[in-house]
């Protein structure tokens, strides 16, 4: 069935080449959140987001997503607050989506997938002294999760849809300069947060989630213009960049917490 076919394509996607699973892990991502069992935490705090969109650099065709990169040799675009004990700075953003709009989200309520989601990664820059060392610690990432559905057309994404076709193959970069991703949070302050892991090679168990309660609308040509992307580079046999997303993992030992009741 369609589950077993996206194992394959993970399977045979280079960035796969390495273990589909980490050995003995106990906080891997996504999970299902399965509302009922969240626990509100009254001692969680709102989450503060603090961008300067000059610190936007390009736009990447990674070969697995697109990534928005920042520059993060300053504290300029900051989250703090929410279950985070530091501020972390924000590293990138990018996006998983399925083929058609049934699927596509790594994270699901109540069993339900959105047709994708966003994910803002950030870093512990208080602890770690580089992005690469906060990958492999505890506490090293927060990434916020933003669920994307079927609506209105979305003015700020839009800005980001129109540069794609200038990344539509594999290892593509163009210039992304002033751009603020905060245009692409949802503006109800609600959030479920969970500690977990990476959802691509290296899977580290370094992530600390936040998973923003509030869906954003995105209009059809908007995901469309998504599927258009390719996971190959100019001259290969062109394969769409479509379901790049990892399947549900085991919640295990772990509680959701949410930031409302
Ligand atoms: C890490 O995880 C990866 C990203 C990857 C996200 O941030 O970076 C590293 O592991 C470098 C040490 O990969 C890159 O930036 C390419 C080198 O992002 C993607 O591959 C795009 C999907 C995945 O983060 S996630 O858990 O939020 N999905
Ligand atoms: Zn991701």
């Amino acid at each position: 069935g369609a589950c077993c076919s996206y194992r394959l394509r993970d399977a045979l996607h280079p960035l796969w080449q390495s273990p589909l699973t980490i050995p003995g892990g106990t906080r891997q991502s996504p999970i299902n959140i399965q509302w009922r069992d969240s626990v509100y935490d009254p001692f969680l705090k709102p989450l503060k987001i603090s961008y300067d969109p000059t610190t936007c650099l390009h736009i990447w065709n990674n070969g697995y997503s697109f990534l928005v990169e920042f520059d993060d040799s300053t504290d300029r675009s900051i989250i703090v607050g929410g279950p985070l004990e530091n501020q972390y700075r924000l590293k990138q953003f990018h996006f998983h989506w399925g083929a058609i709009n049934e699927w596509g989200s790594e994270h699901t309520v109540d069993s339900k997938f959105y047709p994708a989601e966003l994910h803002l990664v950030h870093w512990n820059a208080v602890v770690y002294p580089t992005f690469e060392e906060a990958v492999m610690e505890g506490n090293g990432l927060a990434v916020i999760g933003v669920f994307l559905k079927l609506g209105a057309h979305h003015e700020g994404l839009q800005t980001l849809v129109d540069a794609l076709p200038a990344v539509k193959h594999k290892d593509t970069v163009v210039e992304f300069d002033v751009f603020d991703p905060s245009c692409l949070i949802p503006s109800c302050p609600d959030y479920w947060t969970y500690a977990g892991s990476l959802t691509t090679p290296p899977l580290t168990e370094s992530v600390t989630w936040i998973i923003k309660k509030q869906p954003i609308e995105v209009d059809e040509n908007q995901l469309e213009a998504f599927r258009m992307l390719l996971f190959t580079s100019d001259g290969e046999e062109e394969k769409r960049m479509v379901d790049n997303f990892r399947p549900l993992q085991p919640l295990m030992n772990r509680t959701v917490r949410s930031s409302f009741q």
